[in-house]
Formats: structure tokens, sequence, C-alpha cells
């Protein structure tokens, strides 16, 4: 990937974290052990997900293609402090096109100051453009809209609401 948004060069990159032992890749089976559904009950309610519910979840994730599962880990502890996920939705519309969601973004609150939200969403941002997303999209809290923005997100007046039904 050749660019980032102005904001977030030169500082920090997926290949160059900030610190010697971050490591920016996508998620593996193992991760089970490395505090990985941990890490995501600090964005909402996880459940009690066994290690074979989470592989074979895993693995139909795998299996279609278009789920990018990606994480930060300190490899010092061997545990994932962050985890953003892209996922591709197929489309007739635009000619076929792919559209990106950004979904699932959570850096542990201990990490505060690092710039690791930014390093995460930005390098999933990139990858959705290097996959050819048309665009992509996300539903947040009031509270992290700033944040968004500033990575070149944008609420789009009258055109872009977020509706939801819950089950
Ligand atoms: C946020 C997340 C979304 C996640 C949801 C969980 C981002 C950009 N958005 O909207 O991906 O699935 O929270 O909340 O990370 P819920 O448990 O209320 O569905």
């Amino acid at each position: 990937f050749h660019r980032s948004p102005a904001k977030f060069q030169p500082f920090i990159s997926a290949a160059n974290p900030g610190e010697s032992w971050l490591r920016v890749r996508p998620l593996k089976d193992t991760d089970y052990d490395r505090g990985f559904l941990q890490l995501l009950s600090q964005l909402t309610n996880v459940g009690n997900i066994t290690r074979t519910q989470f592989l074979t979840r895993f693995s139909q994730m795998k299996a279609s293609g278009d789920y990018y599962v990606t994480v930060i880990e300190d490899t010092r502890k061997g545990e994932i402090i962050g985890a953003a996920s892209l996922i591709i939705e197929r489309k007739f519309i635009h000619n076929c096109a792919v559209r990106g969601r950004l979904e699932d973004v959570v850096v542990n609150d201990t990490y505060r100051g690092k710039q690791l939200g930014k390093l995460i969403v930005v390098t999933v941002s990139l990858l959705a453009e290097h996959l050819g997303c048309y665009k992509m999209s996300l539903d947040c809290k009031d509270k992290l809209i700033k944040f968004y923005e500033s990575l070149g997100y944008a609420l789009i007046p009258g055109n872009s609401n977020s509706m939801t039904i819950r089950y």
C-alpha cells in the first residue's frame, strides 16, 4: 500500500507499528489462546465461546474468502491487543462491485496513546481499497464520529442513516 491518509504519515504503519514488539497480521486459529475473544468483549457481549465454536466459525469465514479479520499482537506477551474486520459484500450494482464493511474494531484500553486504533483502521481501510471495494462503511457510536472523520470517513447527510432491527 503506497499511500495512507496525510494525518497518519509518517509515524506508523502495519509494517512499522511504532514498537518493535507490536505485530499487525491476520487472525489465526491459535489466537483463541491469545485473548482474541477477551479483547472483543471490550466491544460488546461475546458469550462463552468454546474452542470448537471459535474454530468452526473462523473456518467458515476463511472458506467464504470475504472475511479479513486483522489483529495487533503484543509479541512480548503473545496477546492480541487490537482487532478490526473487513467484510467484503458482493453486489450486482456498479458492474458487480464489491463494497467493504468495517466491523468489530477494538483496541485494548490499556494500550491507549499509541495510535493503535488509527493503525488498525487505516490498515483495514487500505486493504479494502486494495481489494477493489468502491466504498467502505461502518456503524459507530456518536463519540467515535470524530475519530473516524479524522481517518477520512464521512457522514453523508440525508444519505447514510444507519437503521437496525434487533432479533
Ligand atoms: C460497533 C462496531 C460493530 C460491532 C458493534 C457491536 C465498528 C466500526 N462498529 O457498531 O462492528 O459489531 O459495535 O455492537 O467497530 P452490538 O453488540 O450492539 O451489535
